[in-house]
């Protein structure tokens, strides 16, 4: 028998998911669905049919509005920077900064300013993984009293190029390419690595590309930078230079490169679930701004341009100043209306922060309003919750498709003398706060002819990329060392790789040599360079292993114990208890997702399924199994990969005896993170053991 809801049970009624607020005094919907014009549905289940089996009547009103609204859902994706995930938070000033900037946000101790920040991917479109070799973008929206403020950086702290014009080139040779439409989200293709090795002011960001600092463990563990030199300006008009940095208090952490890899697979969404759990346990990921400011006598002392957005200002040379932080409390609402339709631009800016003449910047003030038109579809965009600012905003701009603001009166033009009428004249300048540009006189090659041209100071291209490389750990060494060849054995034409290592040698020879021999190529001559390549001082501050921000820590980390019917309940309520108190979060994997029978007869709750929960969701492991446990898990793939991958990994390993014929399947051997399932586990489980990797991995190996 026909039903009119075509329902025998009442599943579908009540559900409040799309409402508008309506006006004061009108009446509600009394969660009722309605159409976009607010008429009550009474049927979202069956379309208007002329008879029982009959065609579709065109007057149907509610299913046309219901498709046609979904047709168009999609808005077009991010030309860059596509896959992201955000959240809100505030930004809190430790100090007042009021003797080198005016900027509101950064007057009052103590105050805080609420912030809107994305984290992205670069090359994959919104569609692909969480974690391939990439840049991650780091873009924060201040949103503070006199206005808002844009701070759209990434996890690195130089750039591939120089100048603006480059950009698309760039952007271009590292997307699919352009005939076959593909490889997605990766770099490592013919196209990519031509432009580079065509490129030699690129030689310093590759080096960080190839680094662990593109394939981070965590969102909450990655740092960020503003990249440009910018200026703050204060209330006497006094400039000064300014780089920006993020620094995680939950440490810096990355992962190896076969693990990422992996967990592209095991979770493809892995960064935006962590940092959405995270946040939805109240553990709020924190980092504190800093700043490296500076004045134009040591601009002049340093060895490169502070406008060259390939060069960075070592810490050791200028220490980062922490000038507040920045706590991320609360995952957006839903994902499109914020996290999509959030429209970052370089160009917004706060009076007390202004630009300088990196001529990267200055390409990316024009850009980024520009692709928000293009995106958001209207110039109103900026009247979107997200991009609303939270201070007023007054002004004779009307109209425009997907108006929402309806201003009352005649002024829309200034001046005018309409308040000497008695109606409402409109807002008008603020000379004495509003936004002034720095006349930016003090440098006399800031001014002159038009040129097309670089400047020789942009020309040293290689000393910093040494820098970096020879500050980096052993460890992280052989990793660039090993991305390299990995990404140019996916190169096709011998040319390009040819031409890179040519490169390499100007950045450091043993480097060459180690990726020359990874690749079985013969080492060509170096390229030439524009500039004499130096020896600068070392900047350990550059590393991520064994340097100052890898903590020892469980702290927001995760652990899985693995166990079995029969495994011992003790075991595994102390593992359990003691990881909790570090702050950790264990989790219960065993073969099937309905629990397991302990050895006192007891169930397990679990909380993933072994197969569908390889060890590179976690930090650490510990198994703790029975003998009979242990016998039914070690002819299960599944079980011999976590415990193998949690070695290869370099994670720390805790084993009782039951399970120790599993780890011996796995090819586990004994080492300082291959730990008993006790209290000592909770230490040794916060850290990689970087020493064991020559035993697990081949590497391209240094010079002897
Ligand atoms: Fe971007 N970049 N970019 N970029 N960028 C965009 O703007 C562009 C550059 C960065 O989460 C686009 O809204 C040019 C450097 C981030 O929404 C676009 C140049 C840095 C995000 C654009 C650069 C960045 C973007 C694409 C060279 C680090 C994501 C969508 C002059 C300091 C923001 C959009 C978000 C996004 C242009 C170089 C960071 C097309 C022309 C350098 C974090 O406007």
């Amino acid at each position: 028998m026909a039903t009119k809801s075509g329902f025998t049970t009442d599943v579908g009624n009540g559900g409040e998911t799309h409402q508008h607020a309506p006006p004061s005094g009108a009446a509600t919907s009394d969660g009722h669905l309605t159409t976009n014009q607010g008429i009550k549905v009474s049927d979202n289940q069956n379309q208007l049919k002329s008879g029982e089996r009959g065609p579709v009547l065109l007057e149907d009103f509610v299913l046309r509005e219901k498709i046609f609204h979904f047709d168009h859902e999609r808005i077009p994706e991010r030309i860059v920077h596509a896959r992201g995930t955000a959240a809100h938070g505030f930004f809190e000033l430790y100090e007042s900064l009021a003797d080198i900037t005016k900027a509101d946000l950064f007057q009052r101790a103590g105050e805080r300013t609420p912030l809107f920040t994305r984290f992205s991917t670069v090359a994959g479109g919104a569609g692909s993984v969480d974690t391939p070799r990439d840049v991650r973008g780091f873009a924060v929206k201040f949103y503070t009293q006199e206005g808002n403020w844009d701070l759209v950086g990434n996890n690195i702290p130089v750039f591939f190029i120089q100048d603006a014009i480059k950009f698309p080139d760039l952007v271009h040779s590292v997307k699919m390419e352009a005939d076959r439409g593909f490889p997605q989200a990766a770099s490592a293709h013919d196209t990519f690595w031509d432009f580079i090795s065509l490129m030699p002011e690129s030689t310093h960001m590759i080096m960080w590309a190839m680094s662990d600092r593109t394939i981070p463990r965590s969102l909450r563990t990655m740092e960020g930078f503003g990249v440009h030199t910018f200026r703050l300006v204060n209330a006497a008009g006094k400039s000064t230079f300014v780089k920006f940095h993020w620094k995680p208090k939950q440490g810096v952490a990355s992962t190896c490169w076969d693990e990422a890899v992996k967990i592209a697979g095991a979770d493809p969404d892995f960064h935006r679930r962590d940092l959405f759990e995270a946040i939805g346990r109240g553990d709020f990921p924190e980092w504190e701004l800093g700043i490296q400011a500076f004045d134009q006598a040591f601009a002049d002392s340093m060895p490169f341009d502070v406008l060259d957005p390939t060069k960075l200002i070592p810490e050791e040379v200028l220490p980062v100043r922490l000038i507040g932080r920045m706590v991320l409390d609360r995952y957006p609402d839903n994902f499109f209306a914020e996290t999509e339709q959030v429209a970052f631009c370089p160009a917004n800016v706060v009076p007390g922060v202004d630009f300088t003449n990196d001529p990267l910047l200055q390409g990316r003030l024009f850009s980024y309003l520009d692709t928000q038109k293009s995106r958001l579809g209207t110039a109103n965009f900026h009247q979107i919750p997200i991009n609303a600012p939270k201070c007023p905003v007054m002004n004779f701009q009307r109209d425009g498709q997907m108006q929402m603001t309806v201003p009352k009166g005649r002024a829309n033009y200034e001046p005018n003398s309409l308040s000497a009428q008695g109606e409402s004249g409109g807002p008008r300048e603020c000379p004495a706060h509003g936004f002034t540009t720095f006349p930016s006189a003090d440098a006399p090659t800031e001014q002159g002819d038009k040129l097309r041209l670089r400047p020789a100071s942009f020309a040293d291209h290689y000393s910093q990329a040494r820098m970096f490389y020879r500050s980096l750990d052993v460890a992280e060494q052989s990793h660039v060392a090993f991305a390299l060849v990995f990404e140019l054995s996916k190169v096709d034409a011998p040319a390009i790789r040819t031409r890179m290592l040519g490169n390499l040698i100007n950045v450091d020879e043993d480097l060459a040599a180690r990726v020359a021999g990874g690749l079985n190529m013969p080492l060509p001559a170096a390229n030439a360079a524009a500039a004499p390549v130096l020896d600068m001082e070392l900047s350990p501050a550059l590393k991520l292993v064994r340097g100052k921000r890898d903590l020892h820590t469980l702290k927001g980390r995760a652990v899985g114990i693995l166990v079995a019917d029969g495994s011992d309940p003790a075991t595994v309520q102390d593992l359990h208890a003691a990881v909790t108190e570090a702050g950790g979060r264990p989790l219960i994997v065993a073969p099937k997702i309905g629990g397991v029978t302990l050895s006192d007869g007891k169930m397990l709750a679990v909380d993933k399924q072994l197969a569908g929960f390889p060890s590179v969701m976690v930090d650490a492991i510990a198994v703790v199994l029975s003998d009979d446990g242990c016998a039914s898990l070690i002819n299960d793939g599944a079980a011999v990969q976590f415990v193998m991958d949690a070695f290869g990994h370099l994670k720390c390993i805790a084993a009782d005896d039951g399970a120790q014929p599993l780890l011996m399947k796995a090819g586990v051997t004994p080492d300082e993170g291959v730990v008993a399932p006790n209290k000592g586990f909770v230490k040794a489980a916060g850290k990689r053991y970087w020493d064991r990797e020559p035993g697990v991995r081949k590497l391209p190996r240094a010079q002897s």
